[in-house]
């Protein structure tokens, strides 16, 4: 299958690249597709060297699947004239994932909506994916009245520059082009992408949105903040969930480890929780510190932490692919 990941050179194209060889997807040709400054500079897949091509040439090679992580804008304009040659785009950005006539799939939650006529799918944000698929089951054993979510972000959501801007704070140097306003290490920014109108973050709002749209259910209700901190391995969040339905731990525990795609991580005698540097490099969304909140009835605690480049971004993309090919949608 002819398969364009546009957006290669960056850091979720990068993992693309990694989760697309380890998952033996079935690649006959690769279209690397950068910015024009990348082409012509060479990237490695499975032991042999691909040139970056333009976005046109891309295009013009009418590919099965075009992969995009490369921003909002960049997908606005590119995503249609690839649809228009036929070619499945499965986009990482925020450009379509609200749009009504687009899906917005995590495949373990609700691929089966998939068809023939979907050309644009959208990958949702990092953050909503690992909450979702850590709540979906539950929500169908006890229905989610309202999520009360924090977050506590890795720099590699931001990108290169962010990384670089830790690693120089970290030498004791001045970030020379900083992605943050503020220092990020030795700090914490509750700060994600822009503030909208009301006050909230554009990081928040998709947690709020997204959450509705994967689990159709505009029911449900969410208020989030989200908070970058000085952390490379991937994204941790608080719950609080109430429910409409009584619930019996033991049965949250059972859902959650029956639950495909999470682990259950949570032995707190051992001092075993999840954390980002247990889950990099993984495509599990790990659960734990699961409790009672008893400050009111039938609510939940819990903490869920997922590399927010694999399950949060390349990983699910590809899985979006595979689901396709399962249902001879993706040929
Ligand atoms: C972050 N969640 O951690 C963001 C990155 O809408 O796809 C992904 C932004 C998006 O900064």
């Amino acid at each position: 299958m002819k398969v364009a990941v546009v957006g290669a050179t960056g850091l979720v194209g990068g993992e693309m690249l990694k989760v697309l060889a380890e998952r033996n997807f079935p690649v006959t040709e690769l279209l690397p597709v950068a910015s024009e400054r990348s082409v012509g500079q060479e990237i490695e897949y499975q032991g042999k060297k691909y040139k970056v091509v333009s976005m046109a040439d891309a295009i013009a090679a009418r590919p099965a699947v075009a992969i995009f992580s490369a921003g909002g804008s960049v997908s606005k304009e590119q995503a249609p004239h690839f649809a228009a040659v036929g070619t499945v785009v499965i986009d990482n950005s925020s450009a379509w994932r609200m749009d009504p006539t687009k899906k917005l799939v995590v495949p373990e939650i609700n691929a089966r909506q998939l068809t023939a006529d979907d050309k644009i799918i959208a990958n949702p944000n990092c953050s909503t994916i690992q909450m979702v698929l850590a709540l979906h089951k539950l929500h169908e054993a006890f229905q989610i009245r309202r999520i009360v979510v924090s977050t506590y972000q890795s720099v590699t959501g931001t990108g290169k520059k962010a990384v670089d801007q830790l690693l120089e704070e970290r030498a004791g140097q001045t970030a020379a082009n900083p992605a943050y306003p503020h220092r990020i290490d030795l700090n914490v920014l509750p700060h994600i992408d822009v503030f909208e109108d009301n006050g909230y973050t554009k990081e928040e709002m998709k947690l709020v949105n997204e959450t509705k749209k994967i689990l159709s259910d505009d029911t449900i209700q969410v208020t989030a903040t989200a908070v970058r901190i000085p952390v490379l391995g991937g994204h941790s969040e608080a719950l609080n969930v109430e429910f409409a339905r009584e619930f019996d731990l033991a049965d949250v525990y059972r859902i959650l480890r029956a639950t495909d795609g999470v682990e259950v991580v949570d032995e707190v005698a051992a001092n075993r929780y999840p954390m980002p540097k247990d889950a990099h490099g993984k495509d599990a969304v790990l659960v734990g510190r699961i409790r009672r909140d008893e400050s009111q009835p039938r609510t939940l605690n819990m903490w869920v932490v997922a590399d927010n480049l694999r399950k949060g971004a390349a990983t699910n993309a590809v899985q979006i692919a595979e689901h396709m090919i399962q249902l001879g949608l993706l040929k």
